[in-house]
């Protein structure tokens, strides 16, 4: 899917447990402005319900799990997030929710900007007439 796609990090293990570098620019395509986690979120809440104008995201759920919706107006897809291993980067102009978080979930997000309300879509219609003209799809949809 454009501007969404799984990445598989490594896994340093010896005889004291797992060790797991990111490192900007090499692991992930941005250099790291912020990062957040989202925790004791309760089963049946939903949360994303938005997309960005220009930020790069990398989700990852290191521990339990967690579903992630991601939609454009030509296609969508749904993610298992449940090994620290892997990464769901979400590029622009991407819709995203998140649900099925189990208990104890922890989802850690790597961020490309300072966080900036401004450049969130938060309404769905917006969003959608926007993106049409993003991915220059107007002409098949
Ligand atoms: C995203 C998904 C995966 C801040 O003050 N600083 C921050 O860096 C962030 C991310 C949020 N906030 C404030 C804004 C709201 O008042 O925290 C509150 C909750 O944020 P929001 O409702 O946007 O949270 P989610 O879980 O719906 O979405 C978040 C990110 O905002 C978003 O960029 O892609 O996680």
């Amino acid at each position: 899917m454009i501007n969404v796609g799984m990445m598989q990090f490594k896994n340093i293990t010896d005889g004291r447990g797992d060790l797991t570098p990111i490192e900007a620019t090499k692991d992930i395509p941005f250099e790291i402005k912020r990062i957040y986690y989202i925790t004791g979120v309760q089963p049946k809440i939903r949360r994303g319900l938005h997309a960005h104008m220009y930020l790069h995201q990398v989700l990852l759920c290191l521990n339990g799990s967690v579903r992630v919706h991601t939609k454009t107006p030509l296609e969508g897809e749904t993610f298992l997030l449940n090994n620290p291993l892997k990464g769901l980067y979400i590029g622009p102009m991407v819709w995203r929710e998140m649900f099925d978080f189990s208990a104890g979930a922890v989802l850690l997000v790597l961020a490309s900007e300072y966080y900036d309300e401004r450049d969130y879509f938060r309404d769905y219609t917006d969003y959608e007439g926007v993106a049409k003209k993003f991915f220059g799809c107007e002409a098949l949809l």
